[in-house]
């Protein structure tokens, strides 16, 4: 460094040279230098979406048991199990910026992080499986197809790996729903009940509306996010209307119309007030969801206990080799 430039100096040269390499839509990657900020929203990001896949197995989880065909049980395991692979995936994306995963799973457990308040609410019948694969998957693909696009390497090649995984789980779903909706009279009012129930919180999914998004300004100037919340949800509204459509089923909005002009399918007002009451810790299953982690956590110590004797076993082994 000249000795008349501050670090001061530096640092805006840095930042200068980091933006025009996210204008190039270059890749930024682990070693690469990174302003604190886009480190820091990384880290919050990468762990709240880890979070929520591994907090997104429960749910589900929940009917593995119950699943009604053997066919239906092996396709659930798989997608339980797929979730449990994003999140550790997304765990290791995370690590690269220089966080404990030990220190992430902490703050999960004490209630302190947030993951998707998607999934604090109950699973009440069978078709509710096929529900959150249609919508929530739906949802997921939608904001992490765009995520795929993401400034930092690790986030986007895992969004790339992710998404494929994800379609799989949407098809299955949609799928799930329309033989239910072609099925019995109580079959279709049971899919139907389940589309009631997740609808509105897949919508909330995608984060408060724009204008109450703080995150949203700082992510899309560094290329991280690519789209604004309100952008996303009403790709997935366009996209479901049509699908709900086609296997007869509606939607729980008396306000959903369709805008000639722009394409768009309008939707009745979101109520925000539910959305923040269930990020705040105060929604159906909060509870029920942290506790049920909590417990995997303290009946898995001894999984921990003996990867780490294995460990200083073998490291034990190398030294009186190498001796
Ligand atoms: N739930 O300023 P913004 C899945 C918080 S994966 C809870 O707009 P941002 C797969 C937000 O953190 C689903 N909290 O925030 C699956 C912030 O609080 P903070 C998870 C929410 O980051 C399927 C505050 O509100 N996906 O489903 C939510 O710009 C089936 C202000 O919000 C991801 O995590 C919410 N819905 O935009 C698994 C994708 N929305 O941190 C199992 C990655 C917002 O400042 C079964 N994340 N908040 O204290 C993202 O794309 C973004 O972080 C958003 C939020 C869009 C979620």
């Amino acid at each position: 460094m000249e000795p008349n430039v501050t670090a001061q100096d530096a640092d805006i040269e840095r930042l200068k040279e980091f933006e025009a390499r996210i204008a190039r839509g270059e890749s930024i990657e682990p070693k690469d230098w990174m302003p604190d900020r886009y480190r820091k929203q990384l880290i919050r990001m990468m762990s709240q979406h880890a979070h929520s896949e591994i907090v997104g197995m429960l749910p589900e989880g929940n009917w593995i048991t119950r699943a009604p065909t053997l066919r239906r049980k092996m396709i659930l395991l798989a997608k339980v199990q797929d979730e449990a692979g994003h999140g550790l995936y997304i765990y290791c994306g995370a690590e690269t910026l220089g966080v404990d995963r030990a220190e992430l799973i902490s703050q999960l457990l004490s209630g302190a992080a947030k993951y998707s308040s998607i999934f604090n609410y109950p699973t009440l019948t069978w078709a509710d499986v096929g529900v959150i694969g249609w919508l929530v998957d739906g949802a997921a693909i939608v904001n992490q197809t765009m995520l795929a696009k993401a400034s930092f390497g690790p986030y986007a090649r895992a969004m790339v790996r992710i998404c494929k995984e994800e379609n799989f789980h949407k098809r299955q779903g949609y799928e799930s729903c329309a033989i239910l909706a072609a099925g019995t009279p109580e079959q279709k009012a049971m899919v139907q009940d389940a589309v009631n129930r997740w609808w509105w919180p897949s919508l909330m999914m995608f984060g408060p509306s724009d204008a109450d998004s703080p995150n949203s300004a700082e992510l899309m100037r560094w290329g991280v996010k690519r789209k604004t919340n309100d952008e996303l949800r009403q790709r997935f509204v366009n996209m479901t209307v049509v699908q709900a459509q086609a296997i007869g089923l509606t939607l729980p909005d008396p306000d959903l119309r369709h805008d000639e002009v722009t394409g768009d399918w309008h939707h009745g007002e979101i109520d925000w007030s539910e959305f923040w009451s269930v990020v705040k810790g105060d929604g159906p299953c909060n509870r029920e969801r942290l506790a049920a982690r909590n417990a995997a956590h303290d009946q898995g110590a001894w999984v921990r206990e003996a990867a780490e004797a294995y460990v200083a076993k073998q490291a034990g082994r190398a030294r009186a080799s190498a001796a």
